[in-house]
């Protein structure tokens, strides 16, 4: 194993209720560290952009829509094998089928509002850090 960096957006629905420090905890604990850190509010072209992938599935507006309604707080998460780890502190995406004790299982609304997003796999990660950060502020 490698030690990684992931890209993790805690969703409008976890800010709006105030559990950025609950998630970061859930994070911490599972032994990745959060090397870079800020809260923005997406503009709907900016969130758009970032989750142009899935532009062709039924949920497309409501999200871009739902990820631009309120502050976000975007993180890089390094550790040995961070992405895989993130989506297991994560959960499945739906919060019905997550398992106890994931982010999404304790504090997600629904599928839609599931309070996290985690890069999925090396090559998104580096993408989606580069997406939101400088090499500057990285503090590993
Ligand atoms: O990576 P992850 O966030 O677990 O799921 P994706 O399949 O990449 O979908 C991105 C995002 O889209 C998901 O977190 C919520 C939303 N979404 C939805 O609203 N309804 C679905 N049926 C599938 C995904
Ligand atoms: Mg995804």
């Amino acid at each position: 194993m490698a030690v990684e960096r992931t890209l993790s957006i805690i969703k409008p629905d976890a800010t709006r209720r105030n559990l950025t420090g609950k998630i970061n905890q859930k994070f911490e604990d599972a032994g990745l560290r959060i090397v870079a850190q800020k809260r923005i509010h997406l503009s709907p072209a900016q969130a758009g952009k970032f989750y142009e992938v899935h532009k062709d599935r039924p949920f497309y507006g409501e999200l871009v829509e739902f990820m631009a309604s309120e502050p976000v707080v975007v993180q890089v998460l390094e550790g040995e094998n961070a992405i895989a780890k993130n989506r297991e502190v994560m959960g499945a995406t739906n919060p019905a089928n997550a398992d106890a004790g994931t982010i999404r299982k304790e504090f997600a609304l629904s599928v839609g509002e599931n309070s996290v997003h985690g890069s999925d796999a090396a090559e998104t990660a580096k993408e989606e850090i580069a997406f939101f950060f400088s090499g500057l502020e990285l503090v590993g």
